[in-house]
């Protein structure tokens, strides 16, 4: 295959999942850093590429597409036979079901929920608004518990598309400093997406406690604050 170009910064929660399935699928990519403190998002060379101007955007040959859940879709389909996409169309269907459920139920709390904590200076934070927000996400994510209880990954028993968007937002959720029921049977899930290369190299790197942190992750190779 050609080399894969990739837009976006690395922490964004769109662009982990894209990476991820890039990392799992073991494609030569480049990946250029556009979007948050990188900027370079509205111009008319990205806005010709991705109107909306956000991350990701990807390249590969003539196609160039946006919309993460469909590039991590398209990756799959192209690339991922017989490993993350599903043989079985049922399997694929419902691969397809859960990563709908991501984008329109817990990842719309928790995304309100990681910037009403992470990207909000401590002084300036919503104690109530946070509770709130957290209880959401967590009522969302008793779906996925139950799911989780008689399986190892989201279809079936091993990994596929399906768990490709949820895993990011699951590593940072556990990882913010906000009230959380035990989710037994996410945490066992989560510790298995942990022992993969992968999701160790493409998510599961520091992005801070504050804004200021945040952005000295943003701006740092390893993801780590470098002061
Ligand atoms: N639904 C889109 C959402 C894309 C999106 O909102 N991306 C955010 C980052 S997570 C963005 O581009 N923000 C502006 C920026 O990074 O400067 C997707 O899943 O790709």
């Amino acid at each position: 295959m050609a080399m894969l170009d990739i837009w976006g910064r690395r922490n964004s929660s769109n662009v982990m999942p894209v990476m991820w399935a890039v990392a799992e699928l073991a494609l030569p990519y480049r990946r250029h850093d556009v979007g948050g403190s990188f900027g370079g998002l509205d111009t008319a060379a990205y806005r010709s590429m991705n109107p909306n101007a956000r991350v990701p955007t990807i390249r590969d040959g003539e196609l160039v597409l946006w919309e993460s859940n469909a590039v991590v879709r398209y990756l799959c389909r192209r690339y991922g036979a017989g490993g993350l996409l599903p043989d079985d169309d049922a399997d694929r269907a419902r691969a397809d079901q859960w990563m709908e459920w991501h984008k329109n139920g817990p990842y719309r709390p928790y995304i309100d929920l990681f910037w009403a904590v992470v990207r909000t200076e401590p002084a300036l934070r919503d104690a109530a608004r946070i509770a709130r927000l957290a209880r959401a996400t967590a009522d969302s994510l008793e779906i996925l518990e139950t799911h989780l209880g008689s399986r190892l990954y989201i279809v079936g028993d091993r990994l596929s598309m399906a768990d490709i968007p949820i895993g990011p937002m699951v590593h940072r959720y556990f990882a913010l400093d906000v009230e959380r029921p035990e989710l037994p049977n996410i945490w066992a899930w989560y510790e298995r997406l942990c022992a993969r290369p992968a999701f160790a190299e493409q998510v599961m790197f520091p992005f801070g406690r504050n804004p200021a942190e945040w952005y000295l992750c943003e701006r740092s190779e390893t993801g780590a604050p470098s002061a």
